[in-house]
């Protein structure tokens, strides 16, 4: 799968995000996953319950992944979850959710893609690929050289996330990237549907 990967955020968000996922949906995403740091448990389970209805009754062939939370994203009957390093290990993640759930992981370095794949990832993201304002707790950025030392290590989907914008995407779908998210540079653009556009362009 290759393409553009699109992340909500509510607090830098311009026009919310139903409105944001509305557009991705639009523009034909293949994987949105929901993101809120700072909502109640009641809040996220009824947000993440009704986007995944919104992304169900699209008729698109879409992802709808839960970030962190696999209580959430089992109430909400999302495909599946995105977890880091902080988060429940990807093993138990995969034996609370079963088979049939898709589990990405973010990795900074090889041995973390090799160690989540063996957990049952179902791809991984290389993340902060560079410096950004969106994630305070990123850590230091890789660049886009990790991307092509985790392809060349593995065989499950590589999504870059990080600092990406129109001008630095090119150089990390050429290292590799198997789908690239950039949250800033789609939510703030007055227009995020044209700017989800602009990446997804990057690939054809
Ligand atoms: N995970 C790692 S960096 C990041 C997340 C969610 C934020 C990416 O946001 P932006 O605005 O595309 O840099
Ligand atoms: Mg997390």
């Amino acid at each position: 799968m290759k393409g553009y990967y699109f992340i909500t955020d509510s607090a830098l968000s311009g026009k919310g995000s139903e409105h944001d996922i509305r557009c991705a949906l639009k523009e034909n995403v293949r994987v949105i996953q929901y993101r809120e740091k700072n909502a109640s448990t009641g809040r996220m389970f009824k947000e993440a319950r009704e986007y995944a209805r919104i992304c169900g009754e699209s008729g698109k062939r879409v992802i709808f992944l839960v970030n962190d939370r696999i209580d959430i994203a089992l109430a909400a009957d999302a495909d599946g979850v995105h977890i880091g390093q902080d988060d429940l290990p990807c093993a138990v993640a995969r034996k609370l959710l079963g088979p049939g759930k898709i589990i990405g992981v973010t990795v900074h370095s090889v041995e973390e893609a090799l160690r989540a794949v063996g957990d049952g990832a179902d791809y991984v993201a290389t993340s902060p690929v560079f410096p950004t304002e969106t994630k305070k707790d990123a850590g230091r950025a890789s660049g886009a050289g990790l991307i092509s030392d985790i392809k060349k290590n593995t065989s499950v989907p590589v999504v870059a996330i990080g600092g990406i914008k129109f001008e630095n995407a090119r150089e990390v779908i050429q290292a590799g990237a198997d789908m690239i998210c950039a949250i800033s540079a789609v939510v703030t653009d007055l227009d995020p549907g044209r700017a989800i556009r602009r990446f997804q362009e990057m690939y054809l």
